[in-house]
Parts: C-alpha cells; structure tokens; sequence
C-alpha cells in the first residue's frame, strides 16, 4: 500500500501535559511515528498543496491562531509551552481578544495539548501527508495510509485539543469532495470518540460519520460521543456513535464495526476515510479496550470487503513500542 510521512511532522515536540492533576511527559511522541516507519518501510513524501484544503476545514482566524500562537506566548514573557486555562464557556461572549490567554481559550476546549516551537510545521506537513494519502486513492489506488502525527479527530474547525490541532480526517474527507465525490463516509476507530469529526460535519448530508469507542460516560472526551448524538439538521441520520465499555474485545469491536459498515454501505459513499487508532490496544497506557495486534488484521479486512476506495489515516496508539506492529498487521489486512 502506498504510504505517505513527512519528517517535519516530528518538529511538534511539547515538553509535558496536564494529566490527573499533575504534569507528565508528553503522551503523544515523535517516537510513535519513528515505530511505524521502523514496522511499515518506506514512505513517500507528500507534495505540498499549500494552505487551500486546510482552509476547506478549518477558519482563517483559528489557522493564524495556530501560526502565532506560540511567539505570542514568547512575546508575552513566558517559557514553556503555551497551554490554555481559561475558556469563554456557556453565556459568556465570543469576544476577538488579543491576549495569548484569551486566544488559548477561545480556539480549544481543553487542556491536554500544549502548543510547542514547531506545531504549525508539524501540524501543516501532518495535513500535507493526508491529503497526498486522499489525492493518491482519488488518482486510481484502492487504498493509502498516511502517517498522521499529531492525530486530527479531536481538533473542531476552530478549536483544538486531545493532542489535534488539524483535523486529518476531515481534511481528506473534504478533499475528495471537492474533487467531486458526492457521498464521502468516515469510520473512527480510534479508542476515543472524535468530537472534532462529529462536529465539522453534524450539519452535514454528504459526509457519514461513524464512530467506535470508549463510552464517554467513563472516557475522555466525556461531552461528545454518546448514542443519542445522531446529527442536526440535513445531517440528521449522517452521525453514528457505537460507545463500547471498557474492557472491550475482539468480537463486541468487531460486531460494532459490522454494525458501523452496513450503515456506511447503505449511505452508499464514493470514499471512505478510516481514521484508525491504535489505542484500542490492549497494551495502550492510556486506554480500556483489549485488542491484541494480529486483531487489527481481522479488523481491516472486515473494512475492505466493503470494496471502497480507501484512505487510512493514523490517530492514536500510545504504547509506543508495539505501534509498528499494530500499523503493520491493520495495513496488512488491506
Ligand atoms: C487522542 B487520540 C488526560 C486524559 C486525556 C487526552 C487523550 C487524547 C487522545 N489525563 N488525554 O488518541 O484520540
Ligand atoms: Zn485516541
């Protein structure tokens, strides 16, 4: 299968996240992506089509948040990276303030995802790699993988958070629209819900969201993800959350996915984006599920026997060491 990485997406490097009311090191690592293309062998490079396809997705105002975010944080005399701690929540004004503070709340929701030196960079090459995994199923291949690093589900069109701060997934599902594909579908499997996804798209008749994973009543990102969340307006019907408890297996995943499928094939896309994590490893740190690594093979083959042209895009996985093998057995059941 035809891979695509680009190694600025390592230059995201932040130092420590808040995490059970302390600071760790940083969950989400450069080292993730080096255990893929260590498991996975060579990649390609993704040419660079410039900001258009990201600001198909995404608000200018938020892009130039992310561009300057962190020299905001230098210019107002802080070290570290910037880390949002106060947001304009329900009944306050949407106020366009200046102050990097100010900014850090208004474009996220939570605060798990510091903004290091080289994020844009990262984040901007991270968007690249996916759109040349879509261009290159949209030119003829039956399926591609980019190596997304940082992940995207979780960044909205203009916040981030849950380690995204573009979100991959929408951008490709975005790109083949605008090439012309009229039904495009979404499959989340990553261990999380992606409230980013959701959200870009709840309005929205032409993209199909479905979602597998943690119950949000027990996990992160608790406010999105429930079963009754279905989509608002055109897009009513074009959302579907299958939350699973913790402790979950091969076979309950596997029937969800099943159950996932038969609503994707009924919508009758041209495309389909897989937005696959690795956290549902029963090794993962900081995750529930218990799926063992020649699962993920089991699994993808169910994904491409519904005979979509396919691109896959990396999310989570956060026990590093086994995340090439897992990316590996996934791709291999393509
Ligand atoms: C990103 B992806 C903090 C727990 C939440 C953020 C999880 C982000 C997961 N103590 N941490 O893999 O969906
Ligand atoms: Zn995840």
């Amino acid at each position: 299968m035809r891979s695509f990485f680009d190694p600025r997406q390592l230059r995201h490097r932040p130092v420590s996240e808040l995490h059970n009311g302390g600071f760790t090191a940083y969950q989400e690592t450069p080292d993730r992506a080096e255990s893929v293309l260590n498991a996975i062998g060579p990649t390609e490079l993704p040419r660079d089509c410039g900001e258009g396809p990201i600001l198909a997705v995404h608000d200018a105002e938020y892009i130039e948040f992310l561009k300057s975010a962190h020299a905001l944080w230098r210019d107002a005399g802080r070290d570290g990276d910037p880390i949002p701690y106060a947001w304009p929540v329900i009944g306050r004004r949407a106020l366009r303030l200046k102050r990097i503070d100010a900014l850090l709340g208004r474009f996220s929701f939570d605060a798990t995802t510091p903004i290091a030196e080289g994020t844009w960079e990262a984040a901007y090459w991270n968007a690249q790699t996916a759109i040349a995994a879509a261009d290159a199923v949209l030119g003829g291949e039956r399926a591609a993988f980019a190596l997304c690093r940082p992940p995207g589900h979780h960044a909205g069109a203009d916040y981030f958070g849950g380690y995204c701060h573009l979100n991959v997934a929408a951008i490709t599902a975005q790109r083949a629209r605008d090439a012309g594909i009229e039904r495009v579908a979404i499959l989340d499997i990553d261990y999380h819900h992606g409230n980013g996804t959701q959200d870009i798209f709840w309005e929205r008749d032409d993209v199909f969201y479905a979602s597998i994973h943690a119950d949000p009543a027990t996990d992160y990102p608790f406010f999105w993800g429930h079963a009754d969340e279905t989509g608002g307006g055109p897009g009513e019907g074009a959302t579907l959350n299958l939350p699973l408890p913790q402790g979950t297996r091969l076979p309950a995943f596997r029937a969800a996915q099943a159950q996932a499928l038969d609503a994707i094939r009924a919508f009758d896309p041209g495309l389909l984006v897989v937005s696959f994590g690795a956290d549902t490893f029963e090794g993962d740190p900081i995750s529930h599920f218990e799926l063992a690594t020649a699962d993920y093979r089991a699994l993808a083959a169910d994904i491409a026997s519904a005979g979509l042209p396919t691109v896959v895009v990396q999310e989570g996985g956060y026990a590093t060491a086994a995340l090439g093998a897992n990316v590996r057995s996934f791709l291999s059941g393509f």
